[in-house]
């Protein structure tokens, strides 16, 4: 049996070291692959640049894709291993919320792997899962990795597709489909990022969850008002605010010169 670690919840990264931990259980138990232990601490490097909250414009990327969910004809959300391993739980009610279809789709695709990922699925409340088992995939050209194989009723179908923790070569290509593809990435410099329709600069363990409650918010809004969301999004500007406020809160914490509260070291 293995060894459970416990961190105290009094520990100052309680938090960031209890989602290390479960990355770190799920990559034993096959889910996560070992390349992304090494995407997630890119991601931690981001979050702490980030001040580790959803930022405003995190939020605006939340509300645009939050209606392009909800008026697309045929939403996807396509899951990884980090992305099961991290808000499984949160994908099903998203899934539920917005009428997506949930597609596992891997980077280092293996049996083993898609069998793993689906079972949390399942055990999460998954009624549906495509891209697992026997259903037959088939191959988009534009994609150079196992990525693409996708499901005939799933991403390739799709006109919206919510991606997490990316690489950039898919989310290049299903633009180049004509899909509308949000991507959920703490670097805002990634390929992904940078090629999204709506890019949401947050962690996935608060994007996720954030965007249920924005799709169930505007579900109450007229279709016209969630068709000017839309329209009014603009994915460069985000970004580059994005960028702007790592620059803001590293230039006033390189002025203060220390940012650990000067009391609390005592
Ligand atoms: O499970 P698989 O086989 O599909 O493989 C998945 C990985 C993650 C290995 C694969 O997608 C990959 O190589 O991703 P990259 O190219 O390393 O990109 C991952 C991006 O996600 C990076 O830009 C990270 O900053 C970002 N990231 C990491 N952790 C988080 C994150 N973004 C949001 N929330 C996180 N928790």
């Amino acid at each position: 049996m293995k060894e459970e670690f416990h961190v105290s919840p009094k520990h100052p990264r309680a938090e960031s070291i209890r989602i290390r931990e479960k990355l770190i259980k799920y990559f034993e138990e096959g889910v996560v692959a070992k390349a992304g232990l090494i995407a997630h601490g890119r991601g931690e490097a981001f979050d702490y640049l980030l001040g580790e909250k959803t930022t405003p414009p995190a939020l605006e990327a939340i509300k645009a894709s939050a209606a392009s969910i909800l008026e697309a004809r045929y939403p996807v959300i396509s899951v990884n291993g980090n992305v099961a391993a991290l808000v499984a739980d949160e994908i099903v009610k998203l899934a539920e919320s917005s009428g997506a279809k949930i597609e596992v789709n891997l980077f280092y695709r293996s049996k083993d792997r898609e069998e793993a990922i689906a079972r949390i699925l399942r055990e999460a409340g998954a009624k549906e899962i495509l891209g697992v088992g026997d259903r037959p995939l088939v191959k988009i050209d534009e994609v150079h990795s196992e990525r693409r194989r996708v499901d005939p009723e799933g991403i390739l179908k799709s006109d919206v597709v919510l991606l997490g923790l990316e690489d950039g070569d898919r989310t290049e290509a299903l633009r180049r489909m004509g899909k509308t593809v949000i991507v959920v990435d703490l670097n805002p410099l990634s390929r992904s990022s940078q090629w999204a329709s709506i890019t949401i600069v947050d962690n996935i363990v608060r994007a996720v969850p954030a965007l249920t409650r924005e799709v169930e918010r505007q579900k109450d809004y007229s279709r016209e008002l969630r068709t000017k969301i839309i329209r009014e999004y603009d994915n460069k500007r985000v970004l580059s605010e994005a960028i702007k406020l790592i620059l803001e809160r590293l230039s006033n914490l390189s002025e203060k010169g220390v940012f650990i509260d000067e009391a609390s070291k005592l």
